[in-house]
């Protein structure tokens, strides 16, 4: 393996869709509500078009260039670093827990279970810092929540996350760890800081990025999931002050709320608390 093997969008996007349609989805949206949206859609988007008068060559561009997304794989990388912040943000507004952000692409469900305390999944010399993450999961009283599962994936220190490594040779379930909490509800994770991100742009999402003169960068990053018997699951990213793109993600996706902030502990080892407050599974739902 050279140091010049990055993973390819196509390669991690195809790894990324074929995990996405191992699972079938379904809706229980009405024929009123999908004509409300449907309509509203193609009003908003004909309301682009002709502000900004678009040309058939850019028509022609653009039809060019969702085949080549779909051909690509890519749907899942565009998709999540484009629109699903603002899907996350409109269903996340009535809830009064810990706030959450979005998925993206690379998650994986079923990694190893850890217990309370736990080194997530690494190689022997996996690169970066050592840096220790522990909190508590409570219900919105306050009481600390026993057996309340905590999955965590990130990418390594060179920005790669593992079975989206398009053939690299990373192991399986590195740095993706699920983790149980206490009888108090805590929970204590070692792993290693993740570096920002470049998502894979030398395919037609990288096109896109170019074509308006932006970036491909996201912040460093954890991705967490947080759920226990009875609430609702949470979603969400953590990134660290100071960090660079914290300030421009690209997938818009930084709220200042999950911010870390990791100083030294005893031992001189980074550290950070950071704990989940879960709304209880109720049958409020989003209005439209
Ligand atoms: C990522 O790691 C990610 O978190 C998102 C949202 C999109 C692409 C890659
Ligand atoms: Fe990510």
């Amino acid at each position: 393996m050279t140091s010049t093997a990055v993973p390819t969008a196509a390669g991690s996007g195809s790894a990324a869709t074929d995990k996405f349609k191992g699972s079938r989805f379904t809706s229980d949206t009405s024929t009123e509500r999908a004509a409300a949206i449907y309509k509203d859609v193609l009003t908003k988007l004909s309301e682009v078009i002709f502000e900004h008068e678009v040309t058939y060559d850019e028509y022609r561009v653009l039809k060019q260039w969702l085949i080549e997304v779909g051909e690509g794989g890519e749907w899942p990388l565009w998709l999540d670093v484009f629109l699903e912040h603002f899907i996350e943000d409109s269903n996340s507004r009535i809830f009064n827990g810990t706030k959450g952000s979005i998925e993206g692409p690379y998650y994986v469900p079923n990694a190893p279970e850890l217990g309370a305390k736990g080194v997530m999944p690494m190689r022997e010399d996996e690169k970066g810092t050592q840096f220790v993450f522990k909190g508590q999961v409570r219900d919105l009283d306050g009481t600390g929540i026993e057996g309340a599962s905590v999955e965590l994936w990130h990418a390594d220190a060179d920005g790669y996350y593992s079975q989206f490594d398009d053939g690299m040779g990373i192991p399986e379930w590195n740095l993706r760890g699920t983790f149980t909490t206490d009888a108090e509800g805590n929970f204590h994770i070692t792993t290693v800081q993740p570096a920002p991100y470049q998502i894979p742009h030398d395919g037609p999402t990288g096109e896109f990025i170019a074509s308006y003169g932006g970036h491909p960068w996201r912040p460093a990053h954890l991705h967490l999931k947080v759920t226990a018997p009875g609430k609702r699951l949470i979603t969400t990213q953590l990134y660290f002050q100071g960090g660079k793109w914290v300030e421009d993600d690209v997938a818009g996706a930084v709220k200042p709320e999950l911010i870390l902030d990791p100083k030294p502990n005893a031992d001189g080892i980074d550290e950070v608390t950071y704990d989940f407050v879960l709304d209880p599974v109720s049958e409020k739902r989003f209005v439209a």
